[in-house]
């Protein structure tokens, strides 16, 4: 038995939680997070969205197949990979900046490109791209110095380069593919790699299972945690077998979810870098969507694709800096906080209650509430804030006309029963 699916859709069948990981304490970090930053960098980079002068439709990371580029054509971009601006440094301290408990980087995406220092097979950064060094060494120390724990994206299922990985129709007979023999010989020694060679690791977010039997997704789970018994697998590893449940790519849940969970998502609508996206969100649509999911007992794994030389593309520093500014002021109402009622999150007696759209007279009106409202502040500097009952229900009169936080003004609300 598994536990929830959503009615909505946004949490579909065989990517649940598997039930009893719902009390597991190996959870608890992931619990009170509510905020990683993910990243999606491979050879597709160097392309950035197109391919022999065309912009190729899609998202950025799948121009291999959306372009039906041959295997051995694909190869060559590793020639010219060379990402000397990349500062693990620097990657690391955004996330801390932007308040992200968790960073998940692609150590293999579809193009089964490794993007660390693999001994199974040389497809990967150190063996083949001038670069020559192993990224997620570096990445790996720096997280540990910024408090940032380091988890690994892998593509278990695709891979458009080898031979018997899933996917890829134009270089190989997909009925000829011994699929089974790829998970044992090539996805377990390579899992067994991230988890040997990197210190502990959060958690490994795997991907688009499609062919993965239950077995094959047991076994993969059983061979992480025989590893790190403490790192968590997503629900993308299939067949209701994760430690917690994944939400479709940018899905938000539209209710309560009784599951940890957690949506992956865009800041602009690529996920690898694409040079003619520029969709970026807002700030304050990014910190709106964080509150959603934190208020539903969620965690938002936010997206951020570098580009080839290595730079985080500038309106994402930004963003991701804005989001940690307001965290850095709010963060009490997101981190470790569990669904509360209205839009709000909640810390043992403490409502915090969000406002989103300010009310021109200043009067944050709310129609009900589970006890009476004995007092409330703003959270950002403890301001007292008159509080009234009428017959709608209770009023806070913060006397202020425009919004405090145009990001999202949080109140703090004490209740009493
Ligand atoms: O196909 C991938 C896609 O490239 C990206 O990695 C996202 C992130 O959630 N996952 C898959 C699609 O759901």
């Amino acid at each position: 038995m598994t536990t929830t699916t959503t009615d909505d859709g946004a949490i579909r069948t065989g990517s649940e939680q598997w039930p009893d990981a719902r009390q597991d304490a190996r959870l608890d970090w992931f619990r009170d997070a509510r905020f990683g930053m993910f990243i999606h960098w491979g050879l597709y980079a160097l392309p950035a969205g197109e391919w022999q002068g065309q912009a190729i439709p899609g998202i950025g990371e799948w121009i291999m197949l959306r372009a039906r580029i041959p295997v051995a054509e694909y190869e060559r971009l590793a020639e010219r990979f060379n990402p000397v601006k990349f500062d693990a440094e620097a990657w690391a301290s955004l996330a801390a900046q932007a308040g992200a408990k968790y960073l998940v980087i692609t150590a293999k995406h579809h193009d089964g490109f490794c993007m660390y220092g693999t001994r199974a097979g040389d497809y990967n950064i150190v063996d083949r791209t001038p670069f020559g060094r192993d990224p997620m060494h570096e990445l790996a120390a720096a997280c540990q110095r910024h408090g940032v724990r380091l988890c690994f994206y892998y593509s278990q299922t695709q891979d458009w380069h080898h031979p018997d990985g899933d996917g890829n129709d134009w270089d190989y007979d997909e009925s000829k593919k011994d699929f089974d023999g790829y998970v044992e010989n090539y996805v377990k020694p390579q899992v067994r790699e991230l988890l040997t060679n990197y210190g502990p690791i959060g958690l490994i977010w795997f991907d688009t299972p499609k062919r993965m039997t239950p077995e094959q997704s047991r076994g993969l789970v059983d061979f992480v945690h025989a590893i790190q018994p403490d790192c968590l697998v997503n629900g993308r590893i299939g067949n209701g077998l994760g430690d917690y449940a994944e939400t479709g790519d940018n899905r938000i849940p539209t209710t309560e979810v009784q599951a940890d969970w957690e949506t992956p998502a865009t800041i602009n609508d690529t996920w690898g870098f694409k040079r003619l996206d520029n969709n970026w969100k807002s700030p304050a649509d990014l910190v709106h969507k964080l509150v959603d999911i934190a208020s539903k007992g969620g965690n938002y794994l936010l997206n951020i694709g570098p580009t080839a030389e290595g730079v985080i593309p500038q309106p994402s520093v930004e963003r991701m800096q804005a989001i940690g500014a307001w965290l850095k002021t709010n963060g009490e109402a997101v981190y470790g906080t569990r669904p509360g009622p209205l839009r709000t999150t909640r810390r043992g007696s403490t409502v915090f209650l969000h406002v989103f759209d300010w009310p021109a007279d200043g009067i944050v009106r709310m129609p009900a509430l589970p006890g009476a409202l004995s007092s409330a502040r703003l959270l950002a500097n403890g301001t007292p804030l008159e509080v009234q009952r009428d017959s709608e229900g209770w009023q806070v009169r913060t006397g202020a006309a425009g919004a405090p936080d145009p990001l999202d003004t949080v109140l703090a609300l004490e209740l009493s029963t």
